[in-house]
């Protein structure tokens, strides 16, 4: 896929939490409509300013896109959420969803229309795999709902199968492993149609940051320090046409 940079990435994980802030997306242009069969897919940006740097938080993104037209399915799309710190210096990025559903044996993917979901590290299941969960369900608009765990699978949309490692952060290392902590800043989420055929927008979409109740021992850290993974990411130029 095009407009692809590649980062490392230092990761620190942690539990507990507590008060919760929401940040709803405040782009006019919102609905917008997902291009079909096209990577250079959507950007949707929320700025976060209200957030104490060196606080912990756990994060949650609530996400709508439905189908439009005769109607969308849900494995077509490729999404990731992105954190860029406050001074610019650093990005963090991990894959909300790839290909839903598709395998070596469903290479398209799930054909529900779309979904109204939030994902959380805290999830029982990988959003990937939802079907297998037997009490998954749909809207009225037959769009999946519930909460899952982020996809996290950094493999080519067009090759991508459940057994692609998920190796992208979890949302918890996504908003503290910063150096130093700060999960203020922009937020962007990229959204991408990568099959032909069905049609879908982006309605709206949410970060809910919850402060964590108390620092973690150090006997609590798993600390994978260094350069874990590499990340996908949109052209910094894009970025600039949001501020
Ligand atoms: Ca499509």
């Amino acid at each position: 896929m095009n407009s692809i940079q590649q980062f490392a990435i230092g990761l620190t994980l942690a539990t507990g939490a507590t008060a919760t802030l929401t940040f709803d997306e405040s782009n006019p242009g919102l609905p917008l409509a997902i291009p079909d069969h096209n990577s250079t897919g959507i950007l949707s940006t929320l700025t976060v300013t209200d957030l104490d740097p060196g606080t912990r938080y756990s994060v949650d993104l609530s996400l709508d896109i439905s189908g439009t037209g005769h109607g969308g399915y849900v494995g077509d799309l490729y999404a990731h959420l992105a954190h860029q710190s406050p001074d610019g210096g650093q990005y963090l990025m991990s894959v909300l969803l790839n290909r839903p559903g598709r395998s070596d044996t469903l290479p398209n993917g799930y054909d529900d229309a779309g979904l109204n979901i939030t994902l959380s590290d805290s999830a029982d299941h990988d959003v990937h795999t939802y079907r297998a969960q037997a009490d998954y369900k749909t809207n009225g608009s037959g769009a999946l709902t519930g909460t899952w765990q982020p996809d996290r699978r950094l493999a080519n949309p067009d090759t991508v199968t459940d057994a692609s490692v998920r190796s992208t952060p979890t949302f918890d290392d996504l908003v503290n492993s910063l150096v130093p902590s700060n999960p203020n800043g922009y937020w962007y989420l990229f959204v991408a149609d990568m099959q032909t055929g069905g049609t879908m927008q982006l309605n709206s979409w949410s970060l809910s940051f919850s402060e964590m109740s108390a620092i973690p021992e150090p006997g609590n850290l798993l600390t994978l320090a260094g350069l874990v993974g590499s990340a996908l990411l949109l052209r910094s130029r894009r970025r600039k046409s949001v501020a």
